[in-house]
């Protein structure tokens, strides 16, 4: 891989949390997975909001609500124009990936019926399986698991044998969180298309990292949180297709979202707001459009690369640790290392590496399932952003070497 290209000590001028210590140490911050920081360019955007144009949007004459409304609405171009959506109305405003993806099983209880199939893949965050256990229970349907092998990829044998006439949704993620896998999406649209089945890709943890083109990969559904890409919590997206969202019936009922509201009958607005149902995150949605164009003013290609190295670095350097397991492809992934040092509790390794300063992710990552294949109650979780370094990556290995000693 050729070197980067990437600026990083300039980048991290961007990160104002990156200057803090944690436990009188400089913060390494590992847990990117989990949630991404917020640089300078889209911080100044949230406060510009509440300094200058707060105000609700789609609903007044006056100025402030003129403003606010046109930045939302640009934001949620930035959005299409960035997933490459066919229409701007394809993409939902929502609180994230979790409200995304059960505003999807929702609608489908209206179609579905009993002894329908829908398929999950093994490799799934809760959030992509509790919502269709529960479409499963109001409808009938049944779950059926595409399994996964010890490398943690998808078995696709065992998926073409689970499709089937009778598939009528499919759901996978674009990059697992817990393993950092990067699943062969297109394959499985195609595949789950040629049964007639719709696909919904959780795309929250490939987002931060590759652009997805939605029209190229044909996808149904695809969801996304903003603060897992230099954006606020509490927002995110959904796309869907046109077709598919005049189809799924509202999921929540309230203002901005009516045509005509009688007490005998509502009728519903036009897309995306019958699916935006309340006062929206106005200011974290048009955040959300900042930092999508402080990541495209980086560079993809580049993040892509640069966390490629760092993921190289790290997995070498984790390796060579007497004692330490990696779960997960080899690869063809993320930038997430997930492991084990025999002996040890991750929690424990966890805790140590705190007071050094150092945060990463321990336990389940909410993927009960996979910890359960692997017969392990948890891993330690490393994810790497574009502004991490290899010299944090080394004070790291440095750490797990003192929680060994300490714990050993
Ligand atoms: N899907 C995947 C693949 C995820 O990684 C997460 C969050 C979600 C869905 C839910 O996203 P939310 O923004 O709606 O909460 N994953 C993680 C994680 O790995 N550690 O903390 C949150």
């Amino acid at each position: 891989m050729a070197n980067t290209t990437l600026d990083i000590q300039t980048i991290r001028k961007d990160f104002p949390i990156l200057n803090r210590e944690v436990n009188g140490k400089p913060l390494v911050y590992f847990d990117n997975a989990a949630t991404s920081q917020t640089p300078q360019q889209v911080i100044d955007v949230i406060v510009a909001y509440y300094q200058n144009y707060n105000a609700n949007i789609h609903r007044g004459v006056h100025t402030l609500s003129q403003e606010a409304t046109d930045a939302y609405e640009q934001a949620r171009k930035k959005i299409q124009n960035h997933f490459n959506a066919a229409k701007a109305h394809e993409i939902l405003f929502t609180s994230g990936t979790t409200h995304s993806i059960n505003l999807v099983a929702n609608g489908f209880a209206t179609i579905l019926e009993k002894g329908d199939e829908i398929l999950v893949s093994a490799l799934e965050h809760h959030s992509n399986i509790v919502p269709w256990q529960m479409l499963c229970e109001r409808t009938g349907a049944v779950l059926k698991v595409i399994p996964m092998s010890l490398d943690g990829e998808l078995i696709m044998t065992e998926f073409y044998k689970l499709l089937s006439s009778k598939t009528k949704l499919v759901f996978c993620n674009h990059v697992s969180n817990a393993l950092g896998t990067i699943n062969p999406i297109k394959e499985i649209i195609d595949a789950a298309h040629n049964v007639g089945a719709a696909v919904l890709i959780d795309g929250a943890q490939a987002a931060p990292h590759r652009k997805a083109d939605v029209q190229a990969l044909n996808v149904d559904f695809y969801t996304v949180s903003a603060h897992k890409m230099c954006g606020p919590t509490g927002v995110g997206m959904l796309y869907g297709k046109e077709e598919w969202l005049k189809k799924l019936p509202p999921y929540q009922g309230g203002g901005e979202m009516i045509a005509e509201v009688t007490f005998e009958k509502t009728t519903y607005a036009d897309l995306p707001h019958k699916f935006e149902a309340g006062t929206p995150n106005i200011c974290g949605g048009i955040a959300f459009g900042a930092a999508i164009d402080y990541m495209n003013s980086i560079g993809f290609d580049a993040i892509a690369a640069y966390e490629h190295e760092l993921l190289t670095y790290g997995t070498e350097k984790l390796l060579a640790i007497d004692g330490l397991k990696i779960y997960g492809p080899k690869q063809h992934k993320a930038s997430v290392i997930s492991f084990n040092i025999e002996g040890i509790h991750p929690y424990d390794i966890g805790s140590i590496l705190d007071k050094l300063g150092i945060a990463v992710r321990t336990g389940h990552h909410c993927t009960q399932p996979i910890m359960d294949f692997y017969q392990i109650p948890g891993t330690v979780r490393a994810s790497f952003s574009f502004y991490n370094t290899k010299e944090e990556i080394d004070v790291l290995v440095a750490g797990i070497e003192r929680a060994k000693t300490m714990l050993l």
